[in-house]
This record gives C-alpha cells, sequence and structure tokens, in this order.
C-alpha cells in the first residue's frame, strides 16, 4: 500500500480575477503534487476558492450582484486557471457548497463541546481587507485621522455580539508544538517569527459576526455566521470527508502533510489552524510552509503584446512550460520575487532551449543518423562516463530532500548543473569525431548522453510537465517506465530499442519584433 500524501493551496479570495501571486502558489503546490505522486505515493492535491465574508459581501453589493453571483463567477475563473496551469489538483473546493457548511458544524461543536467557545460582546479595531482584529498597539494612526492594521490597511471600531474561542488557553500547547516538532512552520524564520508572536501571549479569538449573513451560521444560533477563517481553515479538512464520513475513500488523508501559503498568512495557519484542530480533538497538519510574493518588475513584459501580467496572457504569451520553470528556477522558494519578460525569456532560452533542448537534439540526431534510431550498445564505461553518471544517479535522493523542504528552486538547480556537466561532458568527448576513429566509444559516448537525458526528463516531469514528456518520448519510454522507480534498481535505457525519430522539445522564444 502506498504511502498517502496530502497537500493543500490556500483557498483563494474570488472577489476578483486570479493573479500572478495565485498562480505561483498553484505552480509551485503542483509541482510538488507531481513530484509525490511519480515518487510512488497516494497523493490528494487541493486547492479553492474562500467565498464567504464582508468583503466578499461588500464587493458584491458594490458591482450591483449578490455575493454567490460573484463567487461562481471568479470560482470558475480560478478553476480555469487551475486547468491552464496544468494543475493536477485531485479536488477544487469552494467553501460555498454544502458538504463544507457541514464539516463547520461538526468542528464547531467539538470546539464548543471542548468547552473553548463562549460568548460575549466584542469591541476592537477591524480590517475588513485582512478579515482580522487587531490590538491598538498593532495600528498605527495617520495624520489624517485614519487608522491602519500591521498590513497597511485601514481598520474600524466595531462592536459587536460575538462567540469567542478560547485561544489564550493553547499559548503553552501551540509552543510545544512548535518546540517538538521544529519543521512544523517553514521555512525557520517564519517559525520564528511565529513561535515570538504566541510568546508575546494569545487572547480569545472572536469567531462569530451579527452584522451579516454571508456566511455558515453558527449551530443553535443562525443570527450568527462564523468568522471566515474559522469557515476557510476547515476546507482542508471538509475535502477529505473526515468528518462527515470517517470511513470514507479519503478520509484517511487526513491529516494533511503539507500547507503550502503565502508569508501574509502565516499566522491563521500556524497559530489558529492548530488551535481550533487541538481543541475539536482532531490531528494536525505535519507541515506549513511559507512562499514569498511573486511582483512584476515593473518593465513591460512582451513588447507585442503589451503589459502582461495576468496569469492567462502570460501562459498565452510564453507557453506553460516556459512560466512554470521560470518561476520556479528564479526565486528561492519561500522568498519573494520578480518576473519579467527578459527575466523568462534569458532563463528559459539559456536552460531549457540552450542546454537541454540542443543537448537532447545533438545526441538524439545522431542516434538517429548512425545508430540506425535505436539505443546505442555501449561498450565498456570510462572514468568520465562513470562519473556522469553517478552524479544523475545522485539526483533522486537529492531531489527528495529538497521536496520534503518544499525547495523547488534547489531540486531544479541540482537538476539543471547535471545537465552543464552533461553539455561538457559531451563537447569533451567529441563524438562526432569518434564516429570516424572509434565508433564503438561513439555509441558508448551517445548511450550516456541518452541515459543522462532519460534520468533527467524523468525528474523534470514535475515542473514542466509537457516539454519533460515529449523528451521522454523520444527517449522512446512508455507511461509504465515514466515513474521514480525507474531511477532506481540498476533500471538503464535498453541497447537496441527501437526510438521515433528525435523532434524538438524546447524551441528558443524569440521576440516578434526581432
Ligand atoms: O489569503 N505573490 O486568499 P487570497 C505570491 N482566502 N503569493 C500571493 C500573492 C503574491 N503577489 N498575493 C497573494 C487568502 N498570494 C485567504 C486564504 S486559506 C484557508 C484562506 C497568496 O486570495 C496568498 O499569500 O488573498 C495566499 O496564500 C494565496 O495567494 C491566496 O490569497
Amino acid at each position: 500500500m502506498a504511502d498517502r500524501y496530502y497537500l493543500t493551496t490556500a483557498i483563494s479570495y474570488p472577489n476578483g480575477k486570479p493573479h500572478i501571486g495565485h498562480a505561483y502558489e498553484l505552480i509551485a503546490t503542483d509541482a510538488l503534487a507531481r513530484f509525490k505522486r511519480l515518487d510512488g505515493y497516494e497523493v490528494m492535491f487541493l486547492t479553492g476558492t474562500d467565498e464567504h465574508g464582508i468583503k466578499m459581501l461588500q464587493n458584491a453589493r458594490a458591482q450591483g450582484i449578490t455575493p454567490r453571483e460573484l463567487a461562481d463567477a471568479n470560482s470558475a475563473e480560478f478553476q480555469r486557471m487551475a486547468e491552464v496551469l496544468g494543475g493536477s489538483n485531485d479536488d477544487f473546493i469552494r467553501t460555498s457548497e454544502p458538504r463544507h457548511r457541514l464539516a463547520c458544524q461538526e468542528i464547531w461543536k467539538r470546539m464548543e463541546a471542548a468547552g473553548d467557545i463562549y460568548k460575549d460582546s466584542y469591541s476592537g479595531w477591524y480590517s475588513v481587507r485582512d478579515e482580522a482584529y487587531y490590538g491598538e498597539d498593532e495600528t498605527t494612526l495617520k495624520d489624517d485621522g485614519t487608522r491602519l492594521g500591521p498590513q497597511g490597511s485601514p481598520v474600524e471600531w466595531i462592536e459587536e455580539e460575538s462567540y469567542f474561542f478560547r485561544l489564550s488557553k493553547f499559548q503553552e500547547p501551540l509552543l510545544k508544538l512548535y518546540e517538538d516538532n521544529p519543521s512544523f512552520v517553514g521555512p525557520n524564520e517564519r517559525r520564528n517569527e511565529v513561535a515570538s508572536f504566541v510568546r508575546s501571549g494569545l487572547r480569545d479569538l472572536s469567531v462569530s459576526r451579527t452584522t451579516f449573513d454571508w456566511g455558515i451560521p453558527v449551530p443553535g444560533d443562525e443570527k450568527h455566521v462564523m468568522y471566515v477563517w474559522v469557515d476557510a481553515l476547515t476546507n482542508y479538512l471538509t475535502a477529505t470527508g473526515y468528518l462527515a464520513d470517517p470511513e470514507g475513500d479519503r478520509a484517511a488523508f487526513w491529516p494533511a502533510d503539507l500547507h503550502v501559503i503565502g508569508k501574509d498568512i502565516v499566522r491563521f495557519h500556524a497559530v489558529y489552524w492548530p488551535a481550533f484542530l487541538m481543541s475539536a480533538g482532531l490531528p494536525l497538519p505535519k507541515r506549513v510552509y511559507a512562499h514569498g510574493f511573486l511582483f512584476n518588475r515593473g518593465e513591460k513584459m512582451s513588447k507585442s503584446v503589451g503589459n502582461v501580467i495576468d496569469p492567462f496572457s502570460l501562459v498565452e504569451t510564453y507557453g506553460l512550460d516556459r512560466f512554470r520553470y521560470f518561476v520556479l528556477r528564479e526565486v528561492p522558494f519561500g522568498q519573494d520575487g520578480n518576473y519579467s519578460h527578459d527575466g523568462i525569456v534569458n532563463r528559459t532560452n539559456s536552460e531549457l532551449a540552450n542546454d537541454l533542448g540542443n543537448l537532447a537534439q545533438r545526441s538524439l540526431s545522431m542516434v538517429a543518423k548512425h545508430c540506425e534510431g535505436r539505443v546505442p550498445q555501449p561498450g565498456e564505461f570510462s572514468e568520465a562516463d562513470r562519473a556522469i553518471l553517478s552524479d544523475a544517479d545522485a539526483l533522486l535522493a537529492k531531489c527528495r530532500a529538497f521536496a520534503d523542504r518544499q525547495e523547488l528552486h534547489q531540486m531544479l538547480a541540482a537538476i539543471i548543473a547535471v545537465v552543464s556537466d552533461a553539455n561538457r561532458y559531451f563537447a569533451g568527448e567529441e563524438p562526432w569525431a569518434l564516429r570516424k576513429t572509434d565508433f564503438d566509444r561513439m555509441q558508448t559516448v551517445l548511450y550516456v548522453t541518452a541515459e543522462i537525458l532519460r534520468i533527467v526528463g524523468l525528474l523534470l516531469q514535475p515542473f514542466v510537465p509537457e516539454s519533460a514528456g515529449k523528451l521522454l518520448d523520444i527517449l522512446g519510454l512508455d507511461e509504465a517506465s515514466r515513474g521514480f522507480d525507474s531511477l532506481a534498481n540498476g533500471t538503464r535505457l535498453v541497447p537496441n530499442t527501437d526510438l521515433p525519430a528525435p523532434a524538438p522539445i524546447f524551441p528558443r522564444y524569440v521576440d516578434e519584433e526581432k
């Protein structure tokens, strides 16, 4: 029975169209999901939309439509984005679905039964944009009289009757959680921030609202709707059916292995969420990983298309694999990064088209021409052959370790380093010259090169699924030979196997006006 791996993105607010940040998170999480699937895990990958709350309501009002209409229209765009980006998500959850209402009411009842929910009245500084209350000391008063929260959004004074969650009770258990499970929050700097926030003291959290009704009713007191973050975080449980149907197919995926989120919502995932779960007596997710923010460097993107910034036009302009490769390779995952037209073009032309594409083209066209289109028969391996093969063989173990720390950029750097070495090897061995002087040695060099391409092609599948697939096609690999089990157990290309005609896999990006 394969090990299970359950990973999620944050669920996005569908109060507008998807933007590059949403695309970035989906692509990165998708690469991790694909990696784990290829590595033999039974994977569940979840994404979706977070549809309740006052922000949605206000946005809908401003457009003269209902919040449900707004959610329907934009959630469809988020689903389309996941498809366009090659998302391999197994489900797409919408918090307005009936299955989610049931799960939220169930977790609420459990927290209430544990004695962690009580009614009181609330007053405090509330930011609609962040959907969060802040302490006075976390806000700043501007010269013009407006008051801003810690993320720079305006806050207003709100008083209402509210249910509270005894967050204060969980201060010590949370600190113990971070202490006992140092990998619960990543990267490390985020864990330190969270731990120091918790250490500074936790106040009970207002978890219901009476001023609007676009949300999930509190069981037994329907004039309250749940605070949108109780509702939102519970999505991760809903989709497994763990609460509704503990014997169901997906229930065993809980607890989640990984929540991938952006750095602005760490507090909700690493403080509130484990506290809610502890209160409800439910198992905790194993890890929360916060990526950085992605910005447009402010330059014009493709000159022919104008300023391309939405994910759909980025894919249209550059092609999906270039876009995926660029964001995962260029930006150290966990840090902020920029994208620009020149960045995308230079990175993908130099590494995918030149380094990898040309090597495949040059070596496999020699195979087609001089080895009757069959995998060449190698002779004895030289020192150089063994060195490059052993570097390539070492990649899987390295990539696994990077994957478990979500270091996607390191995985790509390690893979591309082997491709660069393979180019040097190929140039140094000069198989085109060997063709006349030592045909057997030429075959060995072409075999070793093809084998490196196979290993690299297998490992690139999570990142550039379509192009890696084309590379594996021209190496003659069937579907059953594309899992990472084909990187172990001494599996190698089988000499004399017929190969399809080589086709270009990574064309260069050429600016239209050039
Ligand atoms: O926060 N670069 O939704 P959201 C990278 N509904 N990531 C970015 C980004 C950027 N420029 N802008 C936003 C919410 N993100 C809640 C989540 S989860 C139970 C509820 C990331 O639509 C952001 O950090 O504002 C978050 O992880 C995700 O996009 C959705 O953001």
